[in-house]
C-alpha cells in the first residue's frame, strides 16, 4: 500500500483567512487525509504558515509589532482557527523555522553547484524616505495609459495593463508616500529556469496525465510561454539569509531569498519540524517521505493562482538540485469561491472570514457546505441563501432529523436498547444493496478527489435512509406489527452507525456524536465494507443507546437577516 503525503498551500501570515482560502486548500486536503486514514493508509498531512516577504513586514509594521512577534502571534491565531475547523494536520509548521532556513540554503547551494544560479546586477527603485528598495507593487503613480492615479508599479488595476515602475508618472512609495525615489543598481541571485525548461517539460509530460485540466492547462501555458530566469533574492530584513559561505558579499548586504523560493521548500522543512518535535519515538523519519521516496504518493491542494509555482517552478527548483526529491504526483487545483458573484477580499474585508464563521456556527456546517459547493470545475458563489438551504435541507432535515426521529421513536416505544424485531426481509435486502452501491460510488469519488460528487453521494446515502423510513413507516407498523416496527428501527439505527463512520471526513464532530449514541465497546470500525453495508447489522439488537442532542439547528429567516446585515449580501455584486 502506498504511503500518502498530502500538503495544502501554505496560508500567508498577514491575517486571518477567508472561506475562499479555506475551500481551495486546507479543507479538501483534510477531508482527503481523513478519508485515507480511515481506509487504513499511512498518511502524512503537512501545512504551515508562509511567513516571509514584504506583506508580512508591512502587516507587522501596521500592527506596531516586530515581524518576529507579529508572525508568532498570527501563527498561533491561525492555528487556533484551524483547530476549530477540525483540520487534522500531522504538523502545522512555520516557514520561518530553523529547519526551513537550513533546507532553503541547502537547495540554493545545490542549485549553485549545478550551475543553475547566477548573480546579476539589476536596476531597482530605492526609496530614500523608507531607506529600502521597493518591490514593483509598492511603487504607485499615475498610469501613462489611462490616467488612473493609483496604478501599481507592476500593473494598472484600472486598465489592467502590465507596467514597469519607470512607466509611472509622479511615482511614489506605497509605504511612506514619499516621492524621493531613485533608481539604484543592486545585485541579485537569479534562478536559471530557462536551462531547466526541457527537463520540466519532460517531467510534466510523464506525470500530469491524471491531474485536473485546471492544473495541467496552467502548467502547459507557462511552459509554452517559456520559463524565464527569475530573481530569487530580495533586499529585505526578514527572510532566509543568502548563505555567506557561497555568496559572502550578498550575505553582507543582507539579501534574503524571495518568499516564493523558500515557501514550497517549507513543505519539506515542516516535515523535519514534525520529526524534530517527535522526540525519541523514532518513527518520524522525515526523509523517507521526501527523498528517494518511490513508495510515496504526493498530493498537493491549492487555488488556481498558486498552480504555476507548484507545477512548474518548484519542480524546476527540485530538479535543479540533482537530488532525488519527491515531486508532486497529483495536483488538485480549485477555482475561486466568490461572495455574491464578487471576490472575497482580504484587503477590503469583503466576505466571510474563518474566525467569524466559527463564531456563528459549528465547523461541521461550514465543512459540509464548502465541500459540497467546492469550486472544482468552475468558480462558485457563496450566498447566505444557498448556505442556509443546504444546511437546512441536507444537514438538518435529511441527516439530523433522521437520526433524531429514529432514536427518539425507538426509545419511546422499545426503551433504551436497540430492539430485535423480525428478521431482515426483502425491503432490508434492497436497502442494503442500495447502500452498498452508493458507498462504492462515494469511495470512488473520494479516491478520484472529486469532492462535489463525493458530497452528492454522501447525501444520497443519507436520503436512502429517509426513503426507507418513509416506505416502512414504523409509526404505522407499530400499530399492527411490533416486530416489523422493531426491525425497521434496528435497521435505521444501523444506518445511523454507518453514516457516522462514513461521514467523518466531512463532519467529524457530528459523526462522533452519532457514533457515541451507541454503547458499542468494541467499536473500532474505521470504515464499512461492502458486506457490512449490505448486512446493516453492525449494531446488534440489545445495544444500549442514547438520543444525542439535535445535531444541526436550522437557520431561520431571522438568522439569515442578521447574517446579511452583518456581512453584507446581494446588494454589492460588482466585482470589486
Ligand atoms: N502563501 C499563497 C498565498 O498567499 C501562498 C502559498 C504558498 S504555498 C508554498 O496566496
Ligand atoms: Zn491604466
Amino acid at each position: 500500500m502506498a504511503r500518502h503525503l498530502i500538503t495544502s498551500a501554505l496560508p500567508y501570515i498577514n491575517g486571518i483567512k477567508h472561506l475562499g482560502n479555506m475551500v481551495g486548500s486546507m479543507l479538501p486536503a483534510d477531508v482527503y487525509a481523513r478519508y485515507l486514514r480511515q481506509r487504513g493508509h499511512d498518511v502524512l498531512y503537512i501545512c504551515a504558515t508562509d511567513e516571509h516577504g514584504t506583506p508580512a513586514e508591512l502587516a507587522a509594521k501596521a500592527a506596531g509589532q516586530s515581524v518576529d512577534a507579529f508572525c508568532g502571534a498570527q501563527h498561533d491565531a491561525q492555528k487556533a482557527i484551524y483547530d476549530g475547523f477540525a483540520l487534522r494536520f500531522d504538523h502545522f509548521g512555520r516557514s520561518s523555522s530553523r529547519q526551513n532556513v537550513e533546507l532553503t540554503q541547502h537547495f540554493a547551494r545545490k542549485l549553485h553547484e549545478n550551475g543553475f544560479i547566477e548573480e546579476r546586477a539589476i536596476r531597482q527603485v530605492f526609496s530614500l524616505a523608507d531607506d529600502r528598495f521597493l518591490p514593483d507593487r509598492y511603487i504607485v503613480g499615475t498610469c501613462p495609459h489611462c490616467g488612473y492615479d493609483k496604478a501599481r508599479g507592476d500593473q494598472c488595476e484600472n486598465c489592467t495593463r502590465v507596467l514597469d515602475p519607470t512607466d509611472l508618472i509622479e511615482s511614489r512609495s506605497a509605504i511612506s508616500g514619499s516621492a524621493e525615489l531613485e533608481v539604484r543598481e543592486t545585485t541579485h541571485l537569479f534562478l536559471l529556469q530557462s536551462k531547466l525548461q526541457a527537463e520540466v517539460e519532460q517531467w510534466i509530460d510523464a506525470n500530469s496525465a491524471e491531474w485536473p485540466t485546471l492544473a495541467s492547462s496552467i502548467a502547459r501555458k507557462w511552459l509554452t510561454e517559456g520559463l524565464q530566469d527569475r530573481a530569487i533574492t530580495r533586499d529585505l530584513d526578514w527572510g532566509v539569509p543568502v548563505p555567506a559561505d557561497v555568496w559572502p558579499e550578498l550575505a553582507a548586504e543582507g539579501k534574503v531569498f524571495y518568499v516564493w523560493f523558500d515557501a514550497p521548500i517549507e513543505y519539506i522543512a515542516a516535515t523535519k519540524e514534525w520529526a524534530d518535535a517527535g522526540g525519541t519515538d523514532g518513527d518520524r523519519d522525515w526523509k523517507s517521505w521526501w527523498y528517494e521516496a518511490g513508495d510515496v504518493r504526493y498530493t498537493e491542494f491549492m487555488a488556481k493562482d498558486n498552480v504555476p509555482f507548484h507545477s512548474v517552478m518548484f519542480p524546476a527548483t527540485q530538479i535543479g538540485t540533482r537530488e532525488p526529491w519527491k515531486k508532486v504526483d497529483f495536483l488538485k487545483a480549485f477555482n475561486w469561491l466568490n461572495y455574491y458573484g464578487g471576490k472575497f477580499s482580504t484587503s477590503q474585508q469583503r466576505g466571510i472570514f474563518t474566525d467569524a464563521a466559527l463564531e456563528l456556527l459549528p465547523a461541521d456546517y461550514w465543512r459540509y457546505f464548502l465541500i459540497a459547493n467546492a469550486p472544482e470545475s468552475d468558480d462558485t458563489s457563496f450566498t447566505w441563501e444557498l448556505f442556509s438551504s443546504s444546511v437546512n435541507k441536507d444537514l438538518a432535515d435529511t441527516l439530523g432529523n433522521f437520526v433524531n426521529r429514529v432514536l427518539s421513536f425507538s426509545r419511546k416505544r422499545f426503551g433504551d436498547d436497540v430492539p430485535a424485531g423480525a428478521a431482515a426481509g426483502p425491503a432490508e435486502q434492497k436497502l442494503g444493496e442500495e447502500i452498498a452501491g452508493l458507498l462504492a460510488e462515494y469511495e470512488g469519488h473520494l479516491e478520484a478527489l472529486q469532492f462535489r460528487k463525493a458530497a452528492a453521494a454522501l447525501r444520497a446515502l443519507w436520503s436512502a435512509g429517509n426513503s426507507y423510513l418513509e416506505e416502512k413507516a414504523p409509526w404505522l407498523e407499530i400499530k399492527t406489527d411490533k416486530e416489523a416496527a422493531a426491525l425497521t428501527l434496528r435497521t435505521a439505527m444501523n444506518l445511523i452507525h454507518l453514516y457516522a463512520v462514513v461521514s467523518e471526513p466531512f463532519i467529524p464532530a457530528s459523526a462522533q456524536a452519532m457514533r457515541s449514541a451507541f454503547a458499542l465497546p468494541d467499536d473500532t470500525a474505521a470504515w464499512v465494507t461492502q458486506e457490512e453495508a449490505k448486512a446493516l447489522a453492525s449494531v446488534p439488537a440489545g445495544t444500549a443507546f442514547t438520543v444525542p442532542p439535535v445535531l444541526f439547528a436550522k437557520i431561520t429567516e431571522d438568522d439569515l437577516e442578521s447574517y446579511r446585515a452583518r456581512f453584507g449580501g446581494g446588494e454589492e455584486t460588482a466585482g470589486a
